[in-house]
């Protein structure tokens, strides 16, 4: 008994991660749900697809440094403000990112760790991590997914880029002896402009050799097939930390599927990172993204299965077909209700869902919104689709669970079930 109370006292105040107790705040958000995936690494385990394809992925960029053991808790100084985030970026709210109180966070992207691994010295480097983001629910969206970080600065004199120049001429070589085909963009336009710190020249020297090499290795891990070009098309983008930016798309099932985002390193990181003198280049690839179209994963909850028939079917560094061993049958139910006065985030409302109910949560889709016209009263409809990936689930089952989740919705909100 003395025990419980003890344990509830530190639950009220603080919270335990990974064996080490922080103290909570009015900003903290994170879950149970969430907690529970801190230290399962997928990406570390050699024959689960994310393992797979970081170790090839190390391979094809084997003169880099690997790193692949960082803590997803960070500072928000080091997920945003070192990239430069404006004050009032949207990924800085509490809607929108993991918070263990106002000064501890969980990592949102990989790039968090760019300028202290440049600050080690590091010039070519790769780092695989779980990250974190508040999101809505559905078959390519979770909680937390896995990003490889890559990144290379080079000097930034005449010399080295005459070098990188000639890296660049043998690699366009090489890749016109493929069967891929690429939509480009310039590399640098009004809207995609060069940093004035930048001889405009050694940017696009610097942009080009990112392209070729994620080409080449998009082509390394996609290609190999002689019936069809591969497709790939590059877009313009906008990221705080890099200018000019970059998205990359591969075309696959008759479907453009976003896959990275880059760009040239914006010069303040350089210098934070104490590597002046130097330009570079980085990318951030979504490693499920790429696994769910190699391995032809139908569900990113999948990658969170411990049932043997999906973690057996993998070998290490082998890209394999997924075969699925069971398709249950979807259980729809809709839940509406009253907003409170001061509204309810669809994110809120969807980690809400994912804690109580946890992965039996196939998606969340707002189905209507409706404000009284006397009133001015706000309700809205929820469908959720549970549906579990091991077993059949019966109507019971989902019952059950959904009245969890519905009481659950009007203890933490205050709202009313209409
Ligand atoms: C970023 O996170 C940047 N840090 C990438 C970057 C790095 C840009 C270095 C420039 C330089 P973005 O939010 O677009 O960007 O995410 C990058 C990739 O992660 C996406 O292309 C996608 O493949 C993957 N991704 C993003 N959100 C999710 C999600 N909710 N679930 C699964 N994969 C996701
Ligand atoms: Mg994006």
């Amino acid at each position: 008994k003395r025990g419980e109370t003890h344990r509830m006292r530190i639950c009220l105040r603080c919270i335990i991660l990974i064996h080490k107790s922080y103290p909570r705040d009015y900003t903290t958000n994170i879950t149970s749900a969430i907690i529970s995936k801190l230290q399962r690494q997928l990406h570390l385990q050699p024959s689960h697809p994310l393992g797979i394809l970081r170790t090839l992925i190390e391979n094809h960029f084997s003169s880099f440094s690997h790193f692949s053991d960082v803590s997803p808790l960070v500072t928000p100084a080091k997920n945003f403000d070192d990239l430069s985030f404006p004050a009032d970026h949207p990924g800085r709210s509490v809607t929108d990112s993991y918070y263990i109180n106002k000064d501890l966070m969980l990592r949102t992207h990989t790039s968090a760790h760019e300028v202290e691994t440049f600050a080690k010295g590091e010039r070519q480097w790769l780092l695989t991590a779980d990250v974190y983001r508040r999101d809505e629910i559905d078959a390519s969206h979770y909680p937390v997914f896995h990003q490889m970080e890559g990144a290379a600065i080079f000097g930034a004199d005449a010399n080295s880029m005459k070098e990188l120049e000639e890296k660049n001429a043998y690699l366009v070589n090489y890749l016109k002896s493929t069967n891929i085909i690429i939509e480009d963009v310039p590399h640098l336009s009004a809207s995609n402009p060069v940093q004035s710190a930048h001889d405009p020249h050694h940017a696009e020297t610097v942009a080009h050799n990112l392209k070729l090499s994620l080409n080449s290795l998009i082509l390394a891990l996609f290609g190999g097939r002689k019936d069809e070009p591969l497709r790939v098309r590059w877009i313009e983008a906008y990221f705080p930390f890099t200018s000019p930016s970059y998205e990359v798309e591969v075309f696959f099932n008759g479907k453009w599927l976003e896959i990275l985002g880059s760009g040239v390193v914006l010069q303040s990181t350089l210098e934070r990172a104490n590597v002046p003198n130097s330009i570079g280049w980085a990318f951030g690839l979504g490693l499920e993204r790429i696994a769910m179209i190699l391995f032809g994963i139908p569900d990113i909850r999948l990658f969170w299965s411990e049932d043997p028939r999906f973690l057996s079917q993998f070998l290490p560094g082998k890209i394999t077909n997924f075969k699925p061993y069971s398709r249950y049958p979807p259980c729809y139910k809709d839940l509406s209700f009253w907003l409170p006065e001061n509204g309810l985030h669809e994110n809120d409302f969807c980690d809400m869902v994912r804690d109580t109910a946890g992965d039996i949560v196939e998606d969340v889709q707002l189905i209507d919104s409706f404000t009284h016209p006397k009133t001015d009263r706000k309700s809205q409809c929820y469908r959720i689709n549970y549906r579990s990936m091991d077993n059949s689930l019966s109507n019971d089952q989902a019952n059950e669970i959904h009245a969890g989740v519905v009481s659950r919705l009007k203890e933490s909100f205050g709202v009313e079930i209409r």
